[in-house]
């Protein structure tokens, strides 16, 4: 069983976030260290801890993420302009916190996909 993280509690409501919106296989909130004038983390209910541990049987709560994400867009009134959503898994993704979230940034030009290498 993997380890719960501090999402699993914002899910559960034990600790605060701004949740921007919650059903039975997502919940959306806003980061609290924003990258971004809109910086929205979209993550499954249920405890996935990386991309890799994805299966055949998540890929509604999947699917859901991404819908969820393009209405939050257009709340947000980032939809036009566009966004960008992204997925870290692991040491080499930059993955801080193991419990599968996709970020929603926009907000501003947020520029090349990659910092580039000197
Ligand atoms: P990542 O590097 O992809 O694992 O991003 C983790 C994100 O989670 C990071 O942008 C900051 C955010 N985060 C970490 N802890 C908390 C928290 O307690 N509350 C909220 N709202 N966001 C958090």
């Amino acid at each position: 069983m993997a380890e719960e993280t501090i999402f699993s509690k914002i899910i559960r409501k034990e600790i605060p976030a701004q949740i921007l919106y919650q059903d039975e296989l997502v919940t959306a909130f806003r980061d609290i260290n924003p990258q971004a004038p809109t910086h929205i983390l979209i993550i499954p209910n249920k405890l996935i801890p990386t991309a890799n541990d994805v299966t055949a049987e998540d890929e509604s709560t999947l699917g859901r993420m991404l819908t969820v994400a393009a209405k939050l867009a257009a709340q947000e009134g980032i939809a036009a302009d566009g966004y960008r959503l992204m997925i870290n898994c692991n040491r080499h993704g930059g993955q801080e916190v193991y419990h599968l979230h996709m970020h929603l940034l926009g907000g501003r030009p947020l520029g090349p996909m990659l910092a580039r290498r000197e």
